[in-house]
């Protein structure tokens, strides 16, 4: 393995040096004069890659994304994209600052974002760009440096959601997805300063849990059985104990009424279900209309569940099938909204000096080792989706194999928009990549670490290295290593942690994890917790 921390530092130098020479002045020129590019940055909630057509996976034969395959075979595709904590804030605060967790302060959800600090937005407000920011945020506190914003309140709802701005709150009737894309086009076409260049973030709820799907989709994939993932029935034998007690199977923590929409019997009492109620609740918050389509589609096909409902391996493959089509009807309706705003901006001819972006704040399981929801550094948790179409400059239909990370959009945006990178941002600027050149110095590892523990789905913490072939995954609290040869097993299913064959590959890993530690400035403790804690864990539940 080369020296890849040494490599990302030179790398970090030699852009801030290549920025400051490029940034230009701010200027109030008018948007004729001034040619910089607009960016609309499209981004999900939980849609994992291999939920995308463009994108390889098990999901491809059922034509899931044809809008977002179009945007991939206008633009360029990131195969070896990540993000550095698999978890949705934590992911977006990584983001409007470009640098890890442990230095933006948003570790875990339950974190509160310190807007006072720098972020990309206001640093593209300051170079000149008109800024907004619309749907999902999930970081608390209100948004900054934005010159228009509608936000989700937390999560949100996926019916007739409340938005937070900053004249207060309004409830909006509809499906989230397509409220949003109202916003957005709303927004693009009458409240924007048109003299000046702009920077949209236009962020969907969906697919997230509970997996509600706008009315037009419900029924979609009825007709059909989805593929299975080749991993379905993990047994988690060969894993550190961290993969045996989760709580996110879909055999034993995935709620028949909460999550896959069973029936509620009428005695049925949501508080005592032990499970998030968000979703159950929002039935209650729709409208007569919404309800009955809902019930027309879910009802009979409940029925026909409740006249002999499967039992075993059986109920965890219903369960998945259901599951996965929700999630999939959600991503439907996303990619609906990537075609909208696709075609609003070619009818309105902006599309030949946009850049329009496709991401989601990290992968998701679905139904890959049992399981759904995400926070593993295992490959489908840690992936993001990345596409990007920068007209002129991505070659059309392009696919590149460099490791990137949300950790680089921050520097992205700034540097497309010619404003200067701060140096103490930790990413990388991808515009070399898009302009198809291959740097000399790039990264060849990447620096993970997941924090939220004890919590939802009880995934333990860890911190991890992956390199292209091989990744290492330390769980410090209970003293337990990972090793996986992400080229003989791409699934992760053989832990060769103690397979003396890559003692020599491990030990060298385990530097490296080190120095990516230290020159992430990560001082953050990762230190056993005392054996007796370990124990009370371990139980599988
Ligand atoms: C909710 C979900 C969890 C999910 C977390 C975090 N339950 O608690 O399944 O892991 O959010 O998700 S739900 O029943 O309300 O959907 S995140 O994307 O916001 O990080
Ligand atoms: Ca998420």
């Amino acid at each position: 393995m080369r020296c890849f921390y040494r490599s990302a530092i030179s790398f970090a130098i030699l852009l801030a040096a290549i920025s400051s020479i490029a940034s230009p002045a701010l200027s109030a020129d008018k948007r004729s004069e001034d040619k910089r590019p607009n960016i609309v940055f499209m981004f999900s909630d939980d849609h994992a890659p291999h939920a995308i057509g463009a994108y390889d996976g098990w999901l491809k034969s059922v034509n899931p994304t044809p809008n977002i395959d179009k945007l991939a075979k206008q633009g360029m595709l990131f195969k070896n994209s990540f993000c550095t904590n698999s978890i949705c804030g934590p992911s977006r605060a990584v983001i409007q600052t470009g640098k890890h967790s442990h230095l933006n302060g948003f570790m875990h959800n339950g974190n509160n974002f310190n807007g006072d600090q720098q972020t990309f937005p206001k640093l593209l407000q300051k170079a000149g760009y008109e800024t907004a920011m619309i749907g999902k945020w999930h970081l608390k506190s209100d948004p900054q440096g934005f010159d228009y914003w509608h936000v989700l309140p937390g999560q949100g709802a996926y019916y007739n959601p409340f938005f937070k701005t900053p004249q207060g709150r309004v409830k909006i009737e509809g499906h989230c997805t397509d409220i949003v894309t109202d916003l957005a086009l709303d927004w693009l076409k009458e409240k924007r300063n048109k003299d000046v260049p702009f920077m949209l973030m236009c962020q969907h709820k969906a697919p997230h849990r509970t997996w509600m799907p706008a009315e037009r989709h419900l029924t979609l994939y009825d007709d059909i059985d989805l593929p299975e993932p080749a991993t379905l029935f993990d047994d988690y034998k060969d894993n550190a104990s961290p993969a045996r007690w989760q709580e996110l199977e879909i055999d034993r923590h995935m709620h028949l009424i909460m999550d896959t929409k069973m029936t509620a019997p009428k005695d049925f009492d949501p508080k005592k279900a032990g499970s998030d109620r968000s979703g159950y609740m929002n039935l209650q918050q729709m409208t007569p209309k919404q309800l009955a389509a809902w019930n027309a589609a879910y009802g009979p096909k409940n029925d026909a569940f409740l006249k002999s409902p499967p039992t075993g391996k059986d109920l965890v493959r219903w369960k998945y099938q259901r599951y996965a089509k929700d999630y999939l009807r959600c991503v439907k309706g996303v990619d609906d909204s990537v075609g909208t705003i696709m075609k609003y901006l070619k009818d309105a001819g902006l599309e030949d000096n946009t850049i329009v972006m496709y991401s989601s704040d990290q992968g998701f399981f679905i139904g890959d080792h049992g399981w759904y929801d995400k926070r593993w550094m295992y490959d489908e948790s840690m992936k993001m989706p990345l596409i990007i179409k920068w007209p002129g400059v991505t070659k059309p239909g392009s696919v590149n194999e460099k490791l990137v990370q949300n950790l680089d959009y921050a520097e992205t945006f700034l540097n497309i928009a010619g404003a200067p990178i701060p140096a103490d941002m930790q990413g990388s600027s991808l515009v070399p990549l898009l302009k198809g050149q291959s740097p000399k110095v790039w990264r060849d590892a990447l620096y993970y670490h997941y924090y939220e523990f004890p919590s939802v789905h009880m995934v333990a913490r860890h911190y991890g290295i992956r390199s292209e072939d091989f990744k290492l995954i330390r769980f410090y609290q209970f003293g337990e290593w990972e090793f996986y040869d992400l080229v003989n097993d791409p699934d992760e299913l053989t832990n060769e942690y103690n397979n003396p064959e890559y003692a020599s590959v491990i030990k060298q890993m385990k530097v490296d994890l080190a120095k990516l530690k230290d020159h992430y400035q990560d001082d953050t403790d990762v230190n056993e917790m005392p054996k007796e804690w370990q124990q009370k864990f371990r139980v599988k539940k």
